[in-house]
């Protein structure tokens, strides 16, 4: 039997271990799994706390709209988690508040305000610090609800990032009015070049199931100003245009409403005949378009605010109206003539490439489109890739960026890295969505750069946009990887303001994501700056392309020949033989230069001028070529593959020193993902190394290391099981 004096012991000892479990509980409930992206609202350091503290107080923010609705709930999320404490929201401005959140027609003390936030448009807003009654107030303004929910994501984004609020001025509205994801997502749930699990989409349990993560889906896409998603895959089932899924859609598009976020679907051409049962989709047939007419006329009694289609047609087996002796225009148009009665918009893929043309792939938009110019209806945009060939590592700009001055163009731009080393190679795009936005198209003398084009500023284009291929699905923390959630977010910010820098992007995502400690940025903006040059040396060095395993582009392939098309190989792209390497896209070979306004076309078809990180792309030059840096072409190449390992192992050296600076958890997990890339862009380096070498016949430069095994090693490795396939 006990005496009461071990009792006494025995409880306080169940009292810490219940201590103990809550604590630890607790703890796994705020792990760091990435899951809470950007937005983790972390305690800020004591000191910056108390002078925000000391400067927000009361907040006057309404609740009588869903939005406005989010922008409160955000606004005391963020507050509580970096601050502390919860802040007193009040639904009517008044006196005594320091924040004060709303448009006109929200707040009255914002009605001095109508004409200025007029100004900044729809979506825009206005971060201003100034006096009201005598009293210092902090205005977060817009002319409509959706604004002020932007601004309540900046304000969070300066607290999170130490940015001093006296004498606030911040005056935003976005560049681009179609600011959208594009989700290659299936109905099953596969994710075509996805590499985070699947689909976010659960179409079995939706409408009645609504689940949270979609909401939290919205915040993050609002955060950026991300306006809009499409749903599915562009190599479309017809299936997502039947009610059913409608009704599924319009759960989502519900969902998604308050944070300014529209629904569209990626559609396929041939529908009318899949489920309308007729015999044709020629667009110059009447009975199609009625079709087309009664479907729009469904979707949108479902979805009031139904954002339009996404339409790839006629590539890559998909159907389109020249299956009929249509152009895209008539395709294009008769899908918008469906949807303008209803202010929808047709988002139609210049990403075609025909099957039985025997050009130089990278030739055929522009020779399909350029001739279109003017032919497609207002609310028509033409999305274009951001390169000729289809997402590589370095490709030089489109070149309909430009070449079509009477058609609005978007860009699309792939999130999810499908020829970049999947979600496990930390490689952020900034740096690549950066340079295609800066390279000029001189299309209307120099400074016409895509971003000008894209912008609609170039033109005079109202309809302007940009989309990008969603890297999201059902892992943990949503991209497959810490580090590919910079490419969400560098794409929404690049998406919002074109003319924004990469490096800036990335310190406020390290500084958000990580921690706000000015070290433990740099060190991270460091790595994340130099990573995509580095993947570019050890996959696709001076301009090569599309050197990737066949299929599912894992892994190297740069002997890839044969099979259903020549333009699927490595070697049709490279070319290399004994004497030489690259593509002749000059006068003298497939001519792709004189696609490019002059200015740009005599830089990129003379050897002379053309960047050295282009070179094989446009020439096909021999391996004693002289480079810049004295170097032969071969030495240099061999170099460069070097040089991408070389630089993934000084990642891993400064991610080793952010060791204690960085949670343990996604510390661990980000090391392993350096390791794995370690070992791939070795991989990668020895065999091109293997194979080049086995062409040019050529002795390594001194103090290279000759690959470990032979050609035939890396030639035998297969990769069945490689995810995000196409099927
Ligand atoms: C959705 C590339 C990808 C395909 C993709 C296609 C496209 O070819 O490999 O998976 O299909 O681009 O953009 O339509």
């Amino acid at each position: 039997m006990l005496t009461p004096l071990l009792r006494a012991g025995g409880r306080r000892l169940w009292l810490c271990v219940a201590a103990l479990v809550l604590l630890t509980s607790m703890g796994r409930l705020h792990a760091e799994d990435g899951y809470a992206l950007w937005m983790r609202y972390v305690p800020l350091d004591a000191a910056l706390a108390d002078a925000y503290r000391s400067q927000l107080g009361a907040v006057g923010a309404p609740d009588q709209t869903p939005t406005q609705h989010a922008a409160r709930e955000e606004l005391s999320r963020g507050l509580a988690g970096l601050l502390g404490s919860a802040p007193q929201l009040h639904a009517d401005a008044g006196v005594g508040q320091a924040l004060i959140l709303g448009t006109p027609q929200s707040s009255a003390q914002l009605a001095p305000y109508r004409k200025d936030l007029e100004s900044l448009g729809a979506e825009g807003y206005l971060l201003r610090q100034t006096q009201l009654g005598g009293r210092e107030v902090l205005l977060v303004a817009a002319r409509e609800d959706i604004g002020v929910l932007y601004g309540v994501f900046h304000l969070l984004r300066l607290l999170q990032t130490g940015v001093p609020l006296q004498g606030l001025e911040v005056r935003e509205s976005p560049k681009l009015k179609l600011r959208l994801l594009n989700h290659w997502d299936n109905l099953d749930r596969y994710v075509e070049r996805g590499y985070a699990g699947s689909s976010l989409w659960d179409w079995q349990t939706l409408p009645d199931w609504r689940d949270p993560r979609y909401t939290d889906y919205a915040r993050a896409n609002a955060s950026l100003g991300i306006n809009g998603t499409v749903l599915n895959n562009v190599n479309a089932n017809a299936l997502s245009l039947t009610r059913p899924y409608l009704l599924k859609a319009a759960a989502l598009a519900e969902v998604f409403r308050p944070y300014g976020i529209r629904v569209y679907l990626s559609t396929r051409f041939s529908a009318p005949i899949e489920l309308g049962g007729l015999k044709t989709a020629d667009p110059l047939d009447p009975a199609v378009q009625r079709w087309w007419r009664d479907k729009a006329n469904e979707i949108y009694a479902l979805i009031p605010d139904f954002g339009g289609f996404l339409v790839k047609a006629n590539s890559e087996g998909q159907p389109g109206p020249q299956d009929y002796g249509r152009s895209h225009a008539d395709g294009a148009n008769l899908l918008g003539d469906a949807l303008a009665a209803h202010g929808g918009v047709v988002m139609w893929r210049a990403f075609v490439y025909a099957h039985d043309v025997p050009e130089d792939r990278t030739k055929q938009a522009y020779g399909e489109f350029s001739g279109l110019d003017g032919a497609f209806h207002p609310n028509v945009i033409v999305q274009v890739k951001n390169g000729p060939l289809d997402f590589q590592p370095r490709e030089p700009l489109h070149p309909l960026f430009g070449a079509m001055p009477h058609t609005p163009l978007m860009m699309e731009l792939q999130i999810s890295k499908e020829y970049l080393g999947f979600a496990t190679h930390l490689v952020y795009l900034g740096p690549l969505y950066e340079e295609v936005l800066r390279s000029d198209t001189h299309a209307r003398g120099a400074g016409s750069t895509v971003a000008r084009v894209i912008d609609g500023s170039l033109d005079g284009h109202a309809l302007t946009g940009i989309a990008g291929v969603a890297n999201t699905g059902t892992d943990r923390n949503w991209t497959g990887s810490h580090f590919d959630q910079a490419n969400w977010y560098a794409f929404g910010r690049l998406a919002w303001n074109p003319h924004q820098s990469a490096r800036d992007i990335a310190k406020d995502w390290a500084a958000m994501t990580f921690s706000p400690d000015p070290a433990v940025v740099q060190s991270i903006v460091g790595m994340m700056m130099a990573s995509r040059e580095a993947a570019v040396d050890y996959m696709t060095p001076l301009g090569l392309h599309h050197l990737m395993a066949r299929g599912h582009h894992y892994g190297p392939g740069p002997w890839v020949a044969g099979g259903p098309r020549v333009d699927w190989t490595s070697v049709y792209y490279h070319r290399a033989d004994r004497d030489g390497i690259g593509f002749d896209r000059t006068a003298h070979g497939s001519n792709a230069v004189a696609q490019y306004a002059p200015a740009v076309a005599n830089v990129y078809g003379d050897l002379e001028q053309v960047p050295e990180s282009l070179l094989l792309w446009f020439h096909h030059v021999p391996w004693d070529h002289r480079m810049h840096s004295g170097r032969s072409l071969w030495d240099e190449l061999v170099g460069r593959y070097s040089r991408g390992v070389r630089q993934v192992q000084a990642m891993q050296d400064s991610w080793d020193g952010l060791k204690g600076g960085v949670d343990a958890p996604r510390h661990q997990q980000v090391a392993a993902f350096l390791r794995i890339q370690h070992n791939e862009a070795q991989w990668w380096r020895d065999a091109s190394v293997a194979y080049f070498q086995s062409l040019s016949g050529r002795p390594l430069p001194a103090g290279e290391v000759p690959p470990p095994q032979p050609l035939a090693y890396y030639q035998s490795l297969q990769f069945p099981f490689a995810p995000g396939d196409g099927r």
